[in-house]
């Protein structure tokens, strides 16, 4: 039996379910609501101690990091194959993933936590938010929500990881060149990816990723969202929207 621990579907948690969801497999859902910090509670640490979502359980046996998990689900579950067979294919594949979770994904999280920070936090007093804080188990996210929820980022950290969605937009923009999808003539696990990160920057990031600026990832995400598992992947419940929904503005 599968098992998915998981969030609204975006970032790490959609990179899973796109991938769930192109091989057709079945999978109990388990929604962490991460505004309402779930993830720390000790039911769901005694699952994943780094207080993270996603988390797959394959017949009892837990495999965490949303990158393993799709690769560990490509190797059990093979049909339809999505790393390329081809070396040089499924090279590019895999730096493309790498570079998103060491680069592009921190710096879209980082971006995405000031801007939201505090449609959580203001609905706590500073010694709720002490409390949650505490509770923590990673010292990066504690300082990340920390300094957040507090002074804020400084301009220039903020244009710097503008600058890497940038780059990372330019290098989408460049594989492009070359074929249909990223690492080449088959759909892989760096469309996956980089979909997971990029599926709501257009309009948010218009400088970053446009006809304009990216036309060829603007094609390719139109294709991604064309394709039936992206849209049962989206399709996933998403308490952040509901919320948003119930303030009244967009998530
Ligand atoms: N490297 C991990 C990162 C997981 C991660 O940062 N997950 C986020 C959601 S996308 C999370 O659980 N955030 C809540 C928290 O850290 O408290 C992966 O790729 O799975």
């Amino acid at each position: 039996m599968l098992e998915l621990y998981h969030a609204e579907p975006a970032s790490n948690s959609l990179k899973v379910l796109l991938c769930l969801k192109e091989k057709g497999l079945e999978f109990v859902s388990h929604l962490v609501n991460i505004q309402a910090f779930e993830q720390h509670e000790p039911r769901f640490l005694a699952i994943n101690p780094d207080g993270q979502v996603p988390v797959l359980v394959h017949d009892g046996t837990v495999i965490t990091e949303s990158t393993v998990i799709n690769e560990y689900l490509d190797q059990v579950f093979p049909a339809p194959a999505l790393r390329p067979a081809d070396p040089i294919e499924c090279a590019r594949m895999r730096v493309l993933t790498k570079y998103v979770d060491e680069y592009f994904r921190p710096a879209l999280s980082q971006i995405g936590w000031q801007l939201m920070i505090h449609t959580i936090t203001d609905r706590l007093t500073p010694e709720e938010f002490a409390a949650k804080l505490a509770r923590i188990p990673r010292e990066e996210k504690r300082e990340k929500w920390r300094i957040a929820a507090a002074q804020g980022y400084t301009a220039e950290q903020m244009a710097a990881w503008r600058r890497t969605l940038a780059e990372g937009i330019g290098k989408m923009e460049a594989a492009l060149a070359s074929g249909p999808w990223l690492a080449g003539p088959h759909y892989s696990l760096a469309d996956v990816a980089c979909f997971a990160m990029a599926a709501n920057m257009p309009g948010r990031f218009s400088d970053i990723m446009s006809e304009t600026v990216s036309p060829r990832v603007m094609d390719w995400h139109r294709r991604m969202r064309a394709r039936p598992a992206v849209v049962a992947a989206l399709a996933m419940p998403s308490p952040m929207q509901a919320a948003a929904r119930a303030r009244g503005r967009p998530a």
